[in-house]
């Protein structure tokens, strides 16, 4: 395959997580640990408050992390509603290797996570309370279009509910992770990890952690993750449905405007409303990616792609 190995991701905090992969995938590393070393950058990272440490809490003030992990063998692993863990790629991936299950969710995923190993963390820093806490004077529940890509400065268009991302002196410009990579022997893995949706209710899973809705990996065919409003992933098992249409034969990006347009048939007047994007990677090595809405980005890395960062079509123009 010409351009193996490769590395993309969701949104514009992927050329932070891509670097971290890379050094893996230069040395003929696997596309797993590729991907896992790769996302556990923006889980640790405090200014990103969609993914791990720092995380938007849900409407109680509890930070709860989803994420999965997917290898070339087809093997998955997957924790959802993780409490204090940061690297919830990490935990997942432990599920898929040292357990016969595929998913652990709430107290049981932490308790699997502190036998091995991982320390009790508070990920609810001050920024992100102070935000929760602005967050509870209306109690609007609002999800912001391409939240992950909105900063401070850049003063959104359209924000004209309680947007949690215009609190004064901050400057926000994060990512929802989710990212495919395949390796010098065209091996495909995938990791997609996620706070969810700020200020969610309690308990809600979104389609990051479930494996076929934020992400899917055929090792034969190719690989798929999603982000944006994960309800609406989940409803056509989005990830599993641009792997699928790839294995009929269409390119990534055709694969994932197909998808994009089953959200829109399903529910027109909620898809004008939210931001859904994917993201797929072929065996061949071809990259693609479509969205609901402009201003979801991805990030490529290979030899000949440095890390550019791409902006995704759109549906809605
Ligand atoms: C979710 N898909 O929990 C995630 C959130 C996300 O970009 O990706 N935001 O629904």
């Amino acid at each position: 395959v010409k351009g193996k190995p490769i590395v993309v991701s969701t949104w514009d905090f992927g050329r932070a997580a891509n670097s971290a992969a890379w050094d893996i995938l230069k040395k003929g590393g696997r596309a797993l640990d590729a991907v896992e070393a790769g996302v556990r950058v923006p889980e640790a990272d405090p200014n990103n408050h969609t993914v791990g440490y720092s995380g938007f809490p849900d409407r109680d003030g509890r930070v709860t992390l989803d994420a999965c992990i997917m290898d070339e063998l087809g093997n998955a692993g997957s924790v959802a509603a993780l409490e204090h863990v940061t690297h919830a790629i990490s935990v997942a991936r432990l599920v898929m290797e040292k357990t016969p299950h595929v998913m652990l969710v709430g107290d049981g995923a932490l308790q699997f996570a502190l036998a091995n190993g991982f320390q009790k963390e508070n990920l609810l820093t001050p920024e992100s309370e102070k935000a929760w806490k602005e967050w509870l004077k209306k109690s609007e529940y609002k999800p912001v279009i391409n939240i992950e890509n909105k900063s401070y400065d850049s003063n959104p268009a359209g924000a004209t509910a309680f947007n949690p991302l215009m609190l004064p002196g901050n400057v926000y410009n994060h990512d929802t992770i989710g990212m495919i990579a395949m390796d010098a022997n065209g091996d495909l893995s995938g990791a997609c990890t996620t706070s969810g949706m700020a200020f969610k209710l309690h308990g809600r899973v979104g389609d990051s952690p479930i494996i076929g809705a934020g992400l899917y990996v055929d090792n034969e065919i190719g690989a798929a993750t999603s982000t944006g409003v994960g309800e609406e992933v989940i409803k056509i098992v989005g990830s599993h449905l641009v792997v699928e249409l790839m294995r009929q034969g269409y390119p990534p990006e055709a694969a994932c405007k197909e998808a994009v347009t089953r959200i829109v048939k399903r529910s027109p007047s909620k898809a004008k409303e939210i931001q859904v994007g994917f993201l797929a990677l072929n065996k061949k090595g071809e990259v693609g990616a479509y969205c609901l809405q402009q201003g979801f980005s991805y990030a490529v890395l290979n030899n000949e792609k440095n890390n550019v960062l791409i902006n995704g079509k759109s549906y809605f123009k």
